[in-house]
């Protein structure tokens, strides 16, 4: 057999997104596609064979930097959250160089600091949320000490899409002189887009870091993650000698890295600016209340009221309901605590998606 037809056949075992309700994911836009062909054999890990690239980049993070209320920004396309999150952690740490280091994070942070705590070896605090799933200051407060390297804030949980006070935890960090990361992956491209926006991001004068992700609300092509330090200083303490390369120094994790991530993620912002983003943004959130609505109508009650586009429902029944949507290529998630079915209204969850869902949920519930 032809290895195209073979490789065809592995993809047909994948479910389409068209029944995918719990990804942060999306199909790329097709521009980002164009842009991510253009770029397939570029390798940002060598930069002086890819100058083009490495302006392109430049370019897009003055433009993300933009979208973050920062003139002046410093970081790098990475392979995602992940990645954004540990070396914004490890930056901070390096900043701050304490022997013992610890961060205090929100218990609703995603378990990429369980990673971070076992690779840098930083003690991680888990500050408890209040009923409303947003951080409790004064339980951050308590944990700060001056061992503390880093507070973390998140502008879109992974599991309800909540925003934690950053303002009041800025000011907090900013007594404190404590590097403050904010953990915006998925809420880095929304939050910036939806009527009244909360000020999640550098506008806050103790915010040092930020992980914004254009694989998920950016519709780029995977991987595309993305960190922005305010200064300079903060990714010049991420950098390792290169000896043998273009280049004398490197501050990434990874060594080869694409740069598909980069002109997929500059294409779609650039290409569609502000209001076509906005128009994307207001769409999902305009199917996260049809979700809503048809969800209420079966009874369920959500956990909060959704403040983006992921939405939770309370349900002592979520890991049956899920399984038994699987078995029918249908894909949700749930969360532990309340137990609930979750869910991330992306661009390609239409409302034609949420209609057909709900067909199927019918039949199970
Ligand atoms: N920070 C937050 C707030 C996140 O939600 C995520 C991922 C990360 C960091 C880590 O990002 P990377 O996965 O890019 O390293 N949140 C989703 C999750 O883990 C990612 C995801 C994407 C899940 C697609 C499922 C899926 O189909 O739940």
């Amino acid at each position: 057999m032809d290895v195209i037809e073979e490789l065809k056949r592995y993809r047909e075992m994948d479910i389409p997104y068209s029944r995918v309700l719990s990804s942060m994911c999306t199909t790329p836009h097709e521009i980002a596609v164009k842009a991510h062909e253009l770029f397939i054999n570029t390798n940002l890990g060598d930069p002086g064979i890819f100058p083009g690239t490495v302006e392109l980049e430049k370019k897009l993070i003055e433009i993300i930097g933009d979208i973050l209320h920062c003139k002046t920004p410093f970081g790098y396309i990475c392979s995602g959250g992940t990645e954004a999150n540990i070396q914004g952690i490890r930056s901070a740490r390096n900043v701050k160089a304490r022997k013992e280091p610890n961060i205090v994070i929100p218990m609703t942070a995603h378990f990429s600091f369980e990673k971070i705590c076992d690779i840098l070896r930083v003690e991680v605090r888990r500050a408890r949320v209040d009923e409303n799933y947003k951080v409790d200051v004064s339980e951050v407060e308590k944990l700060v000490d001056e061992n503390t390297v880093a507070i973390v804030g998140i502008a879109g949980t992974t599991e309800l899409g909540q925003i934690d006070p950053i303002v009041e935890l800025s000011k907090l960090a900013e007594e404190k002189d404590i590097p403050m990361h904010v953990d915006a992956a998925f809420g880095g491209l929304v939050i910036p887009f939806m009527d009244n926006p909360y000020p999640f991001d550098f506008i806050n004068k103790a915010v040092t870091s930020i992980t914004i992700d254009p694989h998920k609300m950016g519709m780029a092509t995977i991987p595309a993650g993305g960190l922005v330090f305010r200064e300079e200083r903060f990714l010049r303490a991420l950098e390792v000698e290169t000896p043998y390369l273009t280049s004398k120094m490197q501050f990434t994790l990874t060594g080869t890295r694409p740069g598909t991530g980069v002109a997929s993620a500059y294409a779609v912002l650039k290409s569609l600016g502000y209001r076509g983003m906005k128009r994307i943004v207001d769409e999902c959130l305009r199917n996260t209340r049809v979700l809503l609505e048809e969800m209420s109508s079966l009874g369920f009650e959500p956990v909060i009221e959704p403040v983006m586009n992921v939405v939770a429902f309370k349900t002592e029944s979520a890991e049956e309901i899920k399984a038994e949507l699987y078995r029918r290529r249908w894909v949700i998630s749930t969360i532990r605590n309340p137990k609930a079915i979750r869910f991330v209204v992306m661009p390609h969850v239409t409302e034609e998606v949420i209609k057909n869902f709900i067909a199927e949920l019918k039949r199970v519930i």
